[in-house]
């Protein structure tokens, strides 16, 4: 994709969204795109964009006292076309780990458990079961593949070989798991259960760690709603459970292309995005949209 918004450079893309070059800064653009087993559908999720920035702004607004973050503004620098969904950042130096924290056993942490009884290198007891919370959120970095291709977990002395400073993983790893607790604390009082999430950092100029990235977002992390909680089994997801089942009737086999989502999936998906906000920011979507609303 080499699609432009108001005519900037475009530095990185993603699956779902892109990075464009403001001068002195970044733009970070969330869209309305959508993946289930790793494919992206055809079909837009209204909303879906602005629910993952006005999550990640309310995340960094409230977790800026563990460690500071790259937003700079919701409305200086960006262009009216993508109010809502678009964050100006600070440029970093990123840090090629991504900083995975899991409270519960799942997705690749329950594969490799089954597999060998630890997760990342780190033991874990005997005998748990599929979905349940761990003594301790862990740990688990993970090594960026190329695009389309999964991340690899890696152990801590991996992940610090890497980074090439141990200390400074070390720190990695205490601001992680904090910003995990703080994340998952608030959650749980609002009814979801935050299962596992990945941050990603950075170094501003003055060499000064830095949280980059999107931030407990449901793009950048598993959210399950707690009152359909049961140990034992995977989870429902909380935003992309209608289009994962709407997709599992259809027969499609998971492998690329995804098919274009019903319009009655795309309005219940798209309704349970905006819900997400609500519960996790604690005030109506629309008080977002009228604060990043075009001037
Ligand atoms: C940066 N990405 C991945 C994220 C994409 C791609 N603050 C920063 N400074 C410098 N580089 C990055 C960041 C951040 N965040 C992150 N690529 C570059 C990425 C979001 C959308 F298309």
């Amino acid at each position: 994709m080499t699609t432009r918004l108001a005519d900037l450079p475009l530095v990185a893309s993603g699956k779902v969204r892109e990075m464009y070059d403001l001068g002195d800064r970044l733009l970070m653009v969330a869209s309305d795109r959508i993946s289930t087993y790793d494919a992206v559908h055809p079909t837009p999720i209204p909303d879906k964009g602005k629910v993952l920035t006005g999550l990640s702004v309310f995340w960094f607004d409230r977790l800026g006292d563990i460690v500071p973050n790259h937003l700079l503004s919701y409305t200086d620098g960006v262009p009216d076309e993508a109010r809502g969904r678009a964050l100006a950042v600070r440029r970093l130096q990123m840090l090629p780990v991504e900083c995975v924290v899991r409270g519960y056993i799942t997705g690749s942490g329950w594969k490799e458990y089954q597999a060998a009884g630890e997760v990342c290198g780190i033991p874990l007891p005997a005998g748990l079961a599929e979905s349940q919370q761990l003594p301790e959120p862990i740990f688990t970095p993970a090594t960026k593949a190329q695009e389309g291709d999964h991340d690899e977990n890696v152990s801590f002395d991996t992940a610090a070989e890497i980074i090439g400073d141990r200390a400074l993983a070390e720190r990695l790893r205490d601001v992680s798991i904090a910003l995990y607790e703080a994340g998952a604390e608030h959650a749980r009082s609002r009814g979801i259960i935050l299962a596992d999430t990945k941050f990603e950092f950075g170094l501003d100029a003055d060499g000064t760690l830095t949280l980059g990235d999107e931030v407990l977002t449901p793009d950048s992390s598993r959210f399950w709603p707690a009152d359909r909680y049961e140990v034992g089994r995977g989870q429902p997801s909380f935003d992309k459970q209608f289009v994962r089942d709407w997709a599992s009737s259809t027969g499609w086999d998971r492998t690329p292309p995804a098919p274009a989502i019903p319009d009655e999936v795309v309005g219940q998906t798209s309704e349970k995005y905006r819900q997400a906000y609500e519960l996790i920011a604690g005030e109506p979507f629309a008080a977002w949209q009228q604060r990043t609303a075009p001037a």
